[in-house]
């Protein structure tokens, strides 16, 4: 059977080339039939969605098509390849990106323009999944499209949550919840496979004992059990083949129409169904920042073990042996948050597959590397000993051994009874807890930070007893993001613009965008560059007024600065240097001020009070600055809400300059940078993550560049950093932080504030008042180049030119080249 070549099963089932066809005539005439056949319906009498969602079928059947033809090659080549597991992605829309990778986006225009239908339209219906926070989510996706671009043998595991991150409105300048029901008109993506699901444990308690052959066996006998079911969704590479991402939806055990004996039994089964579903309801919207909740712990293990038992299927179901797993799979661990995994490897290969301690270690010990996505105290994830022990007791009782085995390992080594319990896997100091960071490095042939710099703290600060007793283990990987979502699907004008140039190999070949350089300083190209940044900020203009009913101007600087609300990344400093500005603009002193428009967008935690108050202090700024005559000619402020991919591949076009501006040494690496420069805005911001390689790449003349470094931070820490003083000795700082509480904000409200105030005065973690000076001085220079058009379109093409380091297809290849030790698989079409 499974020698029977795609093309072969089609020729049988008397289906020619064009059902899947793909000129214009092929793509017309699926697309009719999807909408009589599959959704009923005739032109005349749609609906927009119903247009969407026939669209939507017809592709995936292409998609499919070629996704089924690279299955089949994996089989058969039997390579070895990758199981990306990651709690979240955030794919975006699919109808636009999947266009693009099969070079029909001119076919299907025209194909609907035939039938007095507009693409633009149709791309606009589409909604998002958003099963992921932020960074983390949003690399998982960009690594799957390049895994898909670059051929090799993967598949990315996750969780089917009903509900994804929260959508996000502003009522009265503050951010209010709503739940996301990205699920609510369908999800014409996904394929349910029925037939693929798994029985997976929860609770309960543990027998030991020795069996007939003398064999040490453990039983799990747990106090409840949910089934998982697999949802395939197809991804696409770039003029390739495909992958999928399979995630996984709970669901309870026994049908739910099992016999019941009388009324009480049925409502008791109902509950249990119901109970069984809510493990994958709901995205926990915490970015950088562990719930602690056992809900997220069940979450985790949920899908780390479908997927364990999924791949342990793949590996026998062609006879071969699961000692050799390790050999067939690489399983990447996207951060702690399935690191749980390391355990249940173990207790499948060893309780369930009767494999020998040393033996199941070895294999899972070759099988897993974890990436590590922050330095963040507070993000790194631990699990006290008695909710772990209470809902996973089997896995307690593992990681135990596995530390008692470990700790012995360092005894003999000569480890301190000190450095033993900073290595433990078992934090004792409080409530015992499980530090998850430790079993993954422990458990893992290779451990990597995300951008050079968070590598190396990763080294000496978090993980550094763990680097000094493995150093091989370490190594690093900058994170990219997939230019061809980013660029050529976002930002049609400038790829057209670029193509047109230097061809197409950029958009498999990052670094030939090289080839631009040369026309830095052409006067004619720079204009058609200017042209097309305007023509992106003009669209992004009416966009802002649609969402937020505030006009600006497209010949303003648009200056921008889109991720999750945290304190660390500093969306405050920027706020404080537009009051100063405002201030400025009130004394009348309005020279060396660019007309500009300040543009914020991102979500804060639902249970994190200063992420929400830096919100509304957005909010209350522009409420302030847009009203006021006299300032809004010159300045504009703007809070885009609810953003998400899909708003930020209308964003990234747009913008002139990219704001970057975390406190050195705790963005890990950060990827909107990415984004942002490689759309040809410049960047202000300091030496962390990877602003460090962009700006060695574009080099520092085009990059502005301010604030402390990391080992000036930890100085002014170690000095004991007083920011009171700051505040008594800079007069600026003084009076911008004085309005705040002055009731010039915010309809005279002078409390609203005071919690940010006093933070700042009195703790200021972020060392914002130490950065201030050095912020608004690069602002001065900002202004200054951008009053010179020539100049910044240069800088604007140079950076353009010289960010083909920052392709998550560069990222992808560096994990096959120094973690995976993978190979991509040619597909003959
Ligand atoms: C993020 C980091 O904050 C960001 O700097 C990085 O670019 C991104 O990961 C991708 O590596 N981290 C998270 O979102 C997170 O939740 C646990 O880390």
């Amino acid at each position: 059977k499974h020698n029977r070549s795609i093309e072969s099963y089609f020729e049988s089932i008397g289906a020619g080339a064009s059902d899947v066809g793909l000129s214009k005539e092929d793509i017309k005439k699926a697309f009719l039939h999807k909408l009589f056949y599959h959704l009923g319906r005739v032109p005349a009498l749609t609906t927009p969605n119903d247009l969407y969602t026939a669209m939507a079928l017809t592709i995936r059947d292409r998609a499919l098509r070629k996704f089924v033809r690279s299955i089949e090659e994996f089989t058969q080549q039997d390579a070895r390849g990758v199981a990306y597991l990651s709690a979240e992605y955030l794919p975006g829309p699919h109808l636009g990106n999947n266009l693009l990778n099969l070079h029909i986006v001119e076919e299907t225009k025209e194909a609907l323009a035939e039938l007095d239908l507009d693409l633009d339209e149709i791309l606009d219906q589409e909604g998002e999944p958003g099963l992921g926070n932020g960074g983390l989510g949003r690399l998982a996706s960009c690594f799957m499209d390049s895994l898909a671009t670059l051929g090799i043998p993967s598949i990315g595991y996750g969780i089917r949550y009903e509900f994804g991150i929260f959508k996000q409105e502003i009522k009265e300048g503050w951010q209010m919840e709503t739940t996301d029901k990205w699920l609510h008109s369908g999800n014409p993506w996904e394929i349910v496979r029925p037939e693929i699901s798994y029985v997976v444990k929860f609770g309960g308690r543990t027998e030991h004992r020795t069996n007939g052959q003398n064999r040490y066996e453990v039983d799990w006998l747990p106090d409840s059990e949910i089934k998982g079911t697999a949802y395939d969704t197809p991804i696409l590479g770039y003029q390739s083949n495909g992958i999928i991402m399979r995630l996984w939806k709970a669901e309870a055990v026994e049908s739910f129409d099992f016999s019941v004996y009388n009324i009480g039994d049925y409502y008791r089964a109902v509950e249990k169904k119901l109970r069984s579903e809510n493990i994958t309801k709901v995205l926990y919207p915490n970015d950088e920042n562990l719930s602690g909740k056992e809900l997220r712990l069940k979450q985790q293990y949920f899908f780390v073990s479908c997927s364990l038992q999924d791949m342990i299927r793949l590996h026998t179901m062609q006879g071969r042996k699961l000692k050799k797993f390790h050999e067939k799979f690489a399983i990447q661990l996207n951060d702690t948050h399935p690191s749980i995994a390391v355990a249940e490897l173990m207790r499948l290969l060893v309780d369930e597959h009767e494999i020998e301690w040393d033996e199941a270690w070895d294999i899972t010990r070759q099988t897993f590397a974890y990436t590590n996505h922050t330095l963040l105290p507070e993000a790194l994830e631990k699990w006290t000993v008695s909710l772990l022990g209470r809902i996973l007791p089997r896995h307690l009782e593992i990681i135990y051994e596995i530390n008692s085995r470990f700790l012995e390992e360092l005894r003999d080594k000569g480890y301190s009874g000190d450095q033993i319990a900073r290595m433990s896997l078992i934090d004792e100091q409080g409530e015992p807890s499980v530090r998850m960071a430790h079993l993954a490095t422990v458990g893992s042939f290779k451990v990597n930070g995300v951008s050079e710099l968070h590598s190396r703290l990763l080294k000496s600060q978090v993980l550094n007893d763990f680097a000094d007793l493995w150093p091989g283990k370490f190594t690093n990987v900058t994170n990219g993001v997939a230019h061809r979502r980013f660029v050529a699907v976002s930002n049609p004008g400038l790829a057209n613009l670029i193509s047109e140039k230097i061809g197409f190999g950029w958009l498999t070949n990052l670094s030939s965008l090289s080839e631009l350089e040369k026309f830095a300083k052409d006067e004619k190209f720079q204009q058609r560059w200017r042209d097309v940044k305007l023509q992106n900020k003009t669209a992004l203009t009416r966009f802002i007024e649609e969402q937020t009913g505030v006009k600006v101007d497209p010949d303003m600087l648009f200056d921008v600065q889109v991720k999750r609300i945290h304190e660390y990344k500093r969306q405050h400093l920027m706020v404080l240097h537009i009051i100063d500005l405002y201030l400025r603009i009130k004394d009348g002193k309005t020279e060396n001020i660019a007309p500009s428009t300040f543009i914020f967008a991102g979500k804060a935690a639902p249970g994190y009070f200063l992420a929400k108050l830096i919100i509304r202090l957005i909010t209350a700024v522009a409420d302030l600055v847009n009203d006021d005559e006299e300032v809004n000619k010159l300045i504009k402020v703007v809070f885009l809400p609810n953003f998400n991919v899909k708003q930020a591949q209308r964003v990234y076009p747009a913008a002139d300059l990219s704001e970057q501006i975390s406190m050195a040494g705790k963005e890990a690496s950060g990827t909107g940078n990415m984004k942002f420069a490689l759309n040809g805005a410049l960047t202000i911001g300091t030496l962390d993550g990877a602003n460090v390689e962009i700006r060695e790449e574009v080099g520092d003349e085009n990059f502005f560049l301010f604030g402390q470094t990391t080992e000036e931070i930890q100085q002014t820490r170690r000095e004991g950093y007083r920011p009171y003083q700051y505040y008594e000795e800079n007069e600026k700082i003084k009076r911008v932080l004085d309005f705040l509480v002055s009731g010039e904000l915010a309809n005279g409200d002078k409390d609203l504030f005071k919690p940010l105030y006093h933070n700042l005065l009195q703790q200021d973690p972020y060392q914002l008042l130490k950065d201030f000076d050095s912020y608004c001085a690069k602002k001065e220079e900002v202004f200054k180049v951008w009053n010179d058009q020539e100049e910044w379109t240069k800088k604007s093409i140079l950076n353009v030119a010289r960010m083909g380091k920052f392709s998550s297809d560069r990222s992808i290849q560096d994990y096959c080249d120094r973690i995976w030790q993978v190979k991509p698989v040619k597909i003959q079409e």
